[in-house]
């Protein structure tokens, strides 16, 4: 049963069918199947054949477009389940994607683990520059700066923004994480990064280790 829901919700990203993605997402949680589970084994398994399918030529943008599209309705009811944590924060992060790169899934995954972990996130959405970057942790007095990045091409920001804080003697201010499908840990010790997560649970973890909790 579980692992039909799985199967079914992978195929739904696929096959595009937000509806059923919809349905299948509700379903899954109420079967009490943990939001985190049906997310990784059903939706992101989905979503990272439709990568596979579409790097071998067998769909095309506007398919990716759709699938990307109900991938976005099945995550807006499990990062809805997942809640937020305890009114204490552990801690407050500012979150985006790179400029250059429209990739959110991924990061809207990570900003719902974290709330839900209680860290104050504040989301600086997709194609933000380091500029932006930069003045949202000032004004939010963030301790973690976190970058996501889904392109080769636009990964070289997160190195940029690295050298931009010791330019500007800022280096020991922030913590920084990155992340993202090109991303590895090896890339974060070149760049001088903080911490590198290869998911939204390891992101929580490598914070949390990162802030002492
Ligand atoms: C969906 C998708 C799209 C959607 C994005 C919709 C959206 N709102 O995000 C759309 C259709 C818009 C799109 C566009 C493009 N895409 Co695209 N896309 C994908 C796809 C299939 C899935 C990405 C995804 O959502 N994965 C699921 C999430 C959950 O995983 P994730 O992002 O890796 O995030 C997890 C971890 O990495 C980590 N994480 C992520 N960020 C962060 C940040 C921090 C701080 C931390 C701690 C952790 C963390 O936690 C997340 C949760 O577990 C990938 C294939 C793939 N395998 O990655 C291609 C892929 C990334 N795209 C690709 C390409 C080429 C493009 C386009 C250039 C296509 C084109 N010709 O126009 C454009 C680029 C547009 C741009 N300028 O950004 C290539 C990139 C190739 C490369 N090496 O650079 C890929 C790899 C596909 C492929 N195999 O060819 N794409």
């Amino acid at each position: 049963m579980t692992d039909d829901l799985f199967t079914q919700a992978a195929r739904a990203i696929v096959e595009a069918d937000r509806e059923a993605a919809v349905r299948i997402a509700a379903e899954a949680l109420e079967a009490g199947i943990a939001p985190g589970e049906i997310m990784a084994k059903g939706f992101v398994a989905g979503i990272a054949e439709v990568g596979e399918l579409f790097e071998s030529g067998e769909l095309f943008l506007p398919e990716l477009m759709m699938a990307a599209q109900a991938m976005e309705g099945a995550m807006a009811i499990t990062n809805a389940a997942l809640g937020e944590g305890a009114a204490v924060r552990k801690g407050t992060i500012v979150l985006g994607t790179v400029q250059g790169d429209v990739h959110d899934i991924g990061k809207a995954i990570v900003i719902a683990y974290l709330k839900a972990n209680s860290y104050q996130v504040h989301d600086l959405g997709r194609d933000c520059s380091i500029e932006t970057f930069l003045a949202k942790a000032a004004e939010h007095a963030a301790d973690v700066i976190g970058m996501s990045a889904l392109l080769t091409t636009t990964m070289e920001e997160q190195k940029k923004l690295i050298a931009r804080l010791k330019e500007q003697g800022q280096r020991d201010s922030y913590k920084v994480i990155v992340g993202g499908a090109p991303c590895t840990q090896r890339w974060a010790d070149q760049i001088g990064a903080d911490a590198y997560a290869e998911d939204a649970s390891d992101g929580v973890k490598k914070i949390d280790a990162l802030l002492g909790h």
